[in-house]
């Protein structure tokens, strides 16, 4: 194909060099976004900073990101890109307040990929040098989504083309950045070895971060790292013993009880020990027959030795799985008359309070006072960030609050205040 030639360089070279400066698709081909970028006024004020937004400047509008490691390279081990791709993205969110969480099936944010030659996004990969990868500007679909080219030789070291330089680079695109003039910035458009360990993020990317998304809080009194509380073990793949395995399931209520988690879903509910991968599905009929069917929340006082079980406008207190007497009305709680039932309730061993979640809001009852807490209800979305649509159901475990919201099981840290982990609400029960 015959090019434009400009002089002696051609003008398909010269837009391809601009395109690779402000991060854009290099087609070379002066396309819009390409036009855009060059009309761009450039200010008479020296610049502070070097570097580049997108067109538009698009960001993410949510502070928390999930991110999915949808396939492997043969040339490092699993482990080494997993810890690649983590340190790539906390030198961003070290820096702006995000906060990036791992899962494993699904749809993420930053779908993160190795792919060799034409792999359907229409900027094929070149082979051996040349691009390294690339990554989509923030927004849906494509937005965010990072690809690495296979045919690299990746490594953990300076030699061949370290992951974790590279992945940090694209994780900038990934979250608004473009390219930038300093050559001391990781934006910096030609690849230059980082090394992993203690990297900080150059002065000129934290003011480009920075302009999209602000400037990390600092917790005070937040220790600097916390202590690693266990974990139950979960339960290893295979069916559970009602056949149904369904990895869209969504509970309506789960609580732990004793040394046992119940997950209560319509007719049927399932106990697994605390401790055990030992599942044990039954009829909700079987053994609470007051109940039947469609618990709506429920939740334990250990302290006291009572659970409490909600459904519609009534609760039923139990002793162990043994229940106490007739079911009550809410209202006995504090709720205002206009709720007719609660979605989830978790009680908070160390502040001794019961929170239960009502649509989009919250409320908080003080378990020792015997009141609904004042100031309530609040925003869900606003005190738990990173949690999406109404909660199904809840529960405390060593310390960190479990929320079931549809097929999603989100584990909440309530010292850091994020979300730390997702899976599938399935998992839990042993699918
Ligand atoms: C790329 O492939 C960038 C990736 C990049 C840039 C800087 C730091 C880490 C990763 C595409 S967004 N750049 C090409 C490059 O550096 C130009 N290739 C390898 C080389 O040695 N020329
Ligand atoms: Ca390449
Ligand atoms: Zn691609
Ligand atoms: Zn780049």
């Amino acid at each position: 194909m015959a090019e434009m030639v400009a002089g002696d360089i051609s003008m398909s070279s010269k837009v391809k060099k601009m395109q690779t400066f402000f991060g854009l698709q290099v087609t070379g081909k002066l396309d819009y976004s390409t036009i855009t970028v060059m009309k761009k006024p450039r200010c008479g004020i020296p610049d502070v900073a070097n570097y580049h937004l997108f067109p538009g400047e698009p960001k993410w509008q949510k502070s928390t990101l999930t991110y999915r490691i949808a396939n492997y390279t043969s040339s490092l081990s699993k482990p080494d890109v997993d810890r690649a791709v983590e340190m790539g993205l906390k030198a961003w969110s070290d820096a702006a307040p995000l906060n990036f969480v791992k899962i494993s099936q699904g749809e993420a944010d930053i779908m993160i990929s190795f792919e060799a030659g034409d792999h359907g996004d229409s900027y094929p990969f070149d082979g051996p040098r040349g691009t390294l990868a690339h990554a989509f500007a923030p927004g849906e679909g494509l937005g965010g989504d990072t690809h690495f080219d296979n045919a690299e030789r990746w490594t953990t070291g300076a030699h061949g083309f370290n992951l974790f330089t590279v992945a940090a680079h694209e994780f900038g695109h990934a979250l608004g950045l473009g390219h930038s003039s300093d050559p001391s910035a990781l934006m910096y458009p030609t690849y230059k070895y980082q090394h992993p360990i203690g990297f900080r993020l150059p002065k000129d990317d934290v003011k480009g971060i920075q302009a999209l998304y602000g400037p990390r809080k600092v917790v005070l009194g937040r220790p600097p790292t916390r202590v690693n509380r266990t974990v139950p073990q979960q339960p290893a793949h295979k069916p559970n013993h009602s056949g149904q395995c369904d990895s869209n399931l969504s509970f309506d209520a789960v609580t732990v009880l004793g040394n046992e988690f119940l997950f209560f879903k319509d007719r049927t509910f399932w106990r697994r020990q605390t401790q055990l991968s030992n599942i044990r599905p039954s009829s909700i009929a079987s053994s609470f027959p007051q109940l039947m069917s469609n618990v709506d929340a429920a939740y334990e006082v250990a302290e006291k030795g009572t659970a409490y079980f909600f459904k519609g406008p009534h609760y039923w207190t139990t002793r162990g799985l043994q229940i106490q007497g007739s079911p009550r009305n809410i209202y006995d709680f504090g709720f205002p008359s206009n709720i007719q039932k609660v979605d989830a309730a978790v009680h908070l061993k160390d502040s001794k309070k019961t929170l239960f979640f009502v649509g989009s809001e919250y409320y908080s009852y003080d378990e020792k006072e015997r009141i609904m807490e004042n100031d309530y209800p609040k925003s869900i979305e606003d005190e738990f960030s990173g949690l999406e649509g109404k909660i199904d159901a809840a529960m405390e475990v060593n310390g960190f609050i479990y929320f079931f919201s549809g097929p999603k099981a989100y584990k909440y840290d309530t010292e850091k205040e994020e979300v730390v982990n997702i899976r599938k609400s399935s998992s839990w029960i042993g699918c």
